[in-house]
């Protein structure tokens, strides 16, 4: 708990970063958003991974003010892209906490309008734990975030609980196939299964397709021939941080 006191010190002393990984269009490989994923570099512990530290934020109360902090780092990261005429969406992981904090929509609102980012241009990944609970089900949080002009993101989809009438009758726009599925297609036909199973469904339901961890030409191959509409693994690239990020897209143009 000792880190935890640290962690607002570790924000306004530049020790929180975020790196960005690239998000493909399946068929056209054209680049067409970014995931934000923060790190800790602790001064004496070194990189302290997410996992670590996003449980201890939310533990101690301070996930809200974490959170504000990451979308502020993508988002000013987005702005810059804009100016270079770069329309690259920016994806920001919600833990499950963050819906029921009663200023959310509004924290989430101010921020775009600092940044003079268009709300189309974010994109906030829930997983699937979040949504299924019942305060979050009853409120308007997902309608309202929703009507900011944003994309509501399923992340590792699959793994969770989420049923059928939940992403029909939530303001869902895409699922991300839980990397879990993805990483046994090269060599499991059962994943292979699920992974085309989850597209058709989602496809049947209106929503767009994301498979995360691709690490191999034939997942790719597979995931492209099953109409998965966007890919993101380390095939693709790994998480980068901001500079090697501008350099991986000017390779590609
Ligand atoms: O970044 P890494 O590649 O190690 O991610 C580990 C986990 O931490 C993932 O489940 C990811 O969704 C989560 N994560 C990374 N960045 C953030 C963040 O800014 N907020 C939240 N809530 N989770 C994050
Ligand atoms: O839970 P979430 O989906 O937000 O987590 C994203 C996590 O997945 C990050 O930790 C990121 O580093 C990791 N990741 C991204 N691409 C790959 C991949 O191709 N293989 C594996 N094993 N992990 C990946
Ligand atoms: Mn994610
Ligand atoms: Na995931």
């Amino acid at each position: 708990l000792q880190l935890g006191t640290e962690l607002e010190q570790a924000m306004a002393g530049g020790q929180i970063s975020v790196v960005f990984q690239p998000i493909i269009d399946a068929r056209t490989s054209d680049i067409v958003s970014v995931e934000t994923l923060v790190r800790w570099a602790h001064p004496r512990f070194g990189a302290i991974p997410p996992d670590d530290f996003i449980h201890l934020a939310e533990q101690i109360g301070r996930i809200g003010p974490l959170t504000d902090h990451v979308l502020d780092l993508a988002l000013a990261r987005c702005r810059r892209w804009l100016d270079q005429d770069i329309a690259l969406s920016v994806a920001v992981n919600l833990s499950a906490r963050c819906l029921s904090e009663p200023d959310l929509v509004e924290r989430v609102q101010r921020a775009l309008r600092r940044h003079g980012v268009p709300g189309e241009l974010l994109i906030l990944e829930l997983t699937e734990g979040s949504v299924v609970d019942d305060s979050v089900r009853s409120s308007t949080v997902l309608a309202d975030l929703h009507a900011l002009g944003l994309r509501l993101s399923m992340d590792d989809f699959g793994t969770g609980y989420s049923s059928l009438s939940q992403l029909r009758q939530l303001p869902i726009d895409e699922v991300k196939i839980d990397k879990s599925f993805v990483l046994g297609m090269s060599t499991s036909q059962g994943e292979s299964f699920i992974a085309r199973s989850i597209i058709e469904l989602a496809h049947n339901l209106g929503l767009r397709v994301v498979a995360e961890g691709v690490e191999d030409e034939l997942t790719r191959k597979l995931l492209t021939e099953m109409g998965c509409d966007k890919l993101q693994g380390f095939l693709l690239s790994r998480p980068l941080p901001d500079d090697k990020l501008e350099k991986w897209l000017l390779a590609r143009t």
